[in-house]
């Protein structure tokens, strides 16, 4: 069996758990540094910027950048580590009358914590575009970028309300996947793997762009980090 084919049999075997702990994936990806999202303790955590805030100007502006990442992703994490300690009060209480509520919570918070994380990941200064393996299974799955592209520019920008555009891996079908997320976590597909995440609530936007949330995806273009996309391919292909 080669690596491939584990990390396959093994997100079959985890069933809904998308990163089980023990996995190549989840491996692959503390090795390479991507995604630490939990520290030792178990707590929900944030990784720096990795850039100033000031970077993915004028694409992004500085000021919606720091309350992006400060208030709106930090208040996800500080939400879900509170969904964390409330549900693990009704287990000690042994008292399940409103725990539903808090792992629906949970469900919230903790997939804002991944997308935030994934997102700012996915950008960078300069315009770059798909090559290698990446462009490959592009092509093979959306016939070109271009198609790709038109895709997914249209599933972010026509969401209903607040939400998110995503192209993700479908180890299930061995597949890339566009999805339409609303909110951080309805409409997904289980076992998909996000690879590249359009942020498309106002609060991504609407300081520098109004209501033109079109013109923001457009703008994004200029900046998604096409080489981050395919070494998250990369990871979970290997
Ligand atoms: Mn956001």
């Amino acid at each position: 069996m080669d690596r491939k084919e584990f990390l396959r049999n093994s997100l079959i075997i985890g069933g809904a758990a998308i990163l089980p702990t023990n996995s190549l994936l989840a491996q692959n990806i503390s090795e390479n540094g991507i995604d630490k999202l939990v520290d030792a303790n178990g707590n929900f955590m944030q990784l720096p910027l990795p850039y100033a805030n000031n970077f993915l100007e004028p694409s992004m502006d500085e000021e919606t950048l720091n309350l992006h990442y400060t208030f709106h992703h930090g208040g996800a994490i500080k939400g879900a580590n509170k969904d964390l300690q409330m549900i693990k009060k009704a287990m000690d209480e042994n008292n399940f009358e409103t725990v539903d509520f808090w792992t629906k919570k949970l469900s919230y918070h903790f997939s804002s914590h991944i997308l935030h994380s994934i997102f700012w990941t996915n950008l960078t200064n300069k315009k770059t575009e798909p090559k290698g393996e990446l462009l490959k299974r592009i092509e093979k799955d959306f016939g070109s970028f271009d198609k790709l592209k038109g895709y997914i520019s249209s599933t972010s920008k026509n969401m209903d309300g607040s939400g998110w555009g995503i192209l993700g891996y479908q180890p299930y079908s061995d597949k890339l996947t566009v999805m339409q997320c609303e909110n951080h976590e309805k409409l997904t597909q289980w076992g998909v793997i996000p690879l590249l995440v359009i942020d498309v609530w106002e609060h991504a936007y609407y300081l520098k762009y109004k209501n033109k949330r079109g013109d923001f995806v457009d703008a994004l273009f200029n900046i998604i980090n096409w080489d981050n996309v395919a070494q998250r391919f990369d990871i979970i292909q290997k």
